[in-house]
């Protein structure tokens, strides 16, 4: 009603005739919305405006105006947690719907790839974690991590005019610094998905002394390339909404567009690069990405190498 209202007053009698519920009750979800840091003005015989709103994710920022029939439809909110991973993965063992997202504002014990620790200062960031039950085998999951990656890119593009580059398989980056990072989780039978679990975390508004020494040079954030604040909620809105078009799209049609996609966004394909897996330093051309999102190598013997999980960087080599 808020939102409807764009900034004018709304009664408290149009209320509580709205939410069938009486004027004591109103009173009562008014002082839920100042708790969550929502100003609201009460001026009597006119009723209540909002004057401002919290730097929050809060369940109602996110929900308000939101334009997905999926994701983000249920909303598991949390000041500060460890990790919305282990939360996703605990709700999604207990039967949470496909589309739900779970959103905190701040990570005590956020998680990389390989146990490597995601920093989530509080109020800087978009740190969420999307449940997903998708009907495909589980070989098939790392595909959605690339799905994610191009969801994300283009739902900054559409809220910041910044144009990332995607670095294979789930980095994306602004000026060859990370900005996002992606982990993509399942809980699965040997051929059956239970639940596909997205970790996405973008660094939206840090500045450059919110990155701490051992991160500082590698990181960046959306507020430091675009120099200006951008809203936590809209961008995440945007990002839910082209997460569900997209993935609307790979159910139905599979993974061909979805590749596509990401290769026009992917710095590293067709150039010369070094991929450092668990085994090994692969050096050679990046040919491409399979349909299972493996990428290809080839090195200077011509030898095509599959290439499950790494970490890549560009080859100072020609
Ligand atoms: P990754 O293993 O590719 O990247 C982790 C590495 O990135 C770290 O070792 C560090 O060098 C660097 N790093 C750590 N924090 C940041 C940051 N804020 N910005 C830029 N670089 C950083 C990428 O793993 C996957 C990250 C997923 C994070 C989301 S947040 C919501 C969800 N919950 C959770 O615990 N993880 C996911």
């Amino acid at each position: 009603m808020f939102t409807n209202a764009d900034g004018d007053y709304v009664s408290g009698q149009k209320i509580s005739d709205l939410l069938g519920c009486s004027r004591t009750a109103v009173w009562k979800h008014i002082e839920e919305l100042r708790k969550e840091g929502y100003e609201l003005e009460a001026v009597r015989k006119k009723g209540y405006r909002i004057v401002g709103k919290p730097n929050k994710v809060s369940s109602n920022e996110l929900l308000l105006g939101l334009q997905t029939t999926k994701i983000g439809q249920y909303i598991h909110y949390e000041e500060s947690v460890h990790s919305t991973q282990k939360i996703a993965h605990r709700i999604a063992q207990e039967g949470a719907k496909e589309g739900t997202v779970v959103v905190a504002e701040e990570q005590t014990a956020g998680r990389g790839r390989l146990d490597r620790a995601w920093y989530s200062p509080k109020y800087t960031g978009a740190w969420m974690s999307i449940i997903l039950r998708p009907s495909i085998p589980p070989q098939q999951a790392p595909q959605l991590t690339l799905l994610s990656a191009v969801a994300v890119v283009q739902a900054i593009q559409e809220v910041t005019n910044l144009s990332p580059d995607i670095k294979w398989p789930n980095d994306v980056l602004l000026n060859g610094k990370k900005l996002v990072g992606i982990l993509t989780e399942m809980q699965a039978d040997f051929d059956r998905i239970h639940s596909v679990i997205i970790g996405i975390g973008i660094n939206v508004n840090q500045q450059e002394t919110d990155f701490n020494e051992q991160i500082k040079h590698i990181a960046t954030s959306l507020r430091i390339e675009k120099g200006e604040e951008i809203n936590r909620a809209a961008l995440m809105q945007a990002f839910f909404l082209k997460l569900e078009t997209l993935y609307e799209e790979y159910l139905k049609n599979g993974f061909g567009l979805i590749k596509v996609l990401w290769e026009t966004y992917a710095i590293s394909i067709g150039k010369r690069i070094i991929a450092r897996t668990m085994t090994a330093n692969i050096e050679g051309f990046a040919k491409g990405i399979t349909d299972e999102g493996v990428l290809l190598i080839e090195d200077d013997e011509g030898v095509i190498h599959r290439i499950h999980s790494a970490d890549i960087e560009l080859s100072a080599k020609k």
